[in-house]
């Protein structure tokens, strides 16, 4: 078996899933045993490690390097790293694929749920204040989003429920020999 570290990064909007599928991954990865595994989810580095940025271009560019870093860490000494901020900028996402690839595997994970669905569901009420205008700079609203062209894997969250994508991302993993 493969003992390679590696880090799956999911992006998407807010309210797409990316949390729940990145946890129900974590859960899977976790019963397997063997390495370590570490969630690096978007509202918890924004809490503990990025506290003192907001949404401009430059702070979020900031927020997914810090992000990439601790993901490289992780990789390069074998662990498993599971990465899910929005991430909106293509160049931003690259680089930070660039660096992993240096150290282990990098598998993109586009949740692809479109921005209407978000909107519509909801969960947090913030699409609604960003309408307001209430949130700046909201991602899908009123701040860019640039669809990932190539990822490794695309989620259709709107038709599949969430272990089903969860259980997709692993299939991923044992084709490209990393789990
Ligand atoms: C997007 C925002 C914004 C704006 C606050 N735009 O659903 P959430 O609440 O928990 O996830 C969103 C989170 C996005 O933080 P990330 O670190 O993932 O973004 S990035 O990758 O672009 O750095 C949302 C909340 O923060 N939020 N204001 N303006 N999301």
């Amino acid at each position: 078996r493969s003992q390679q570290g590696f880090t799956v990064f999911f992006t998407g909007f807010s309210g797409s899933g990316k949390s729940t599928i990145a946890n129900a991954l974590l859960t899977k990865l976790m019963e397997m045993g063997g390495r370590p595994v570490t969630l690096l989810d978007g509202d918890i580095v924004r809490k503990n490690l990025s506290s003192e940025l907001g949404f401009s271009k430059e702070h979020r560019d900031l927020n997914i390097r810090r992000i990439g870093f601790v993901a490289s860490e992780i990789t390069k000494n074998g662990g498993i790293a599971i990465c899910a901020p929005i991430a909106p900028y293509a160049a931003t996402r690259r680089a930070v694929r660039e660096e992993i690839e240096q150290y282990g595997a990098f598998v993109e994970v586009h949740v692809a749920t479109s921005i209407e669905e978000c909107e519509r569901r909801d969960r947090k009420g913030l699409y609604r204040l960003a309408r307001e205008g209430k949130i700046k700079e909201f991602t899908g609203i009123s701040d860019p989003y640039d669809r990932p062209e190539d990822p490794e894997v695309r989620l259709d969250t709107e038709n599949v429920e969430v272990d089903h994508c969860a259980h997709q991302v692993f299939l991923k993993l044992e084709q490209m020999g990393l789990v």
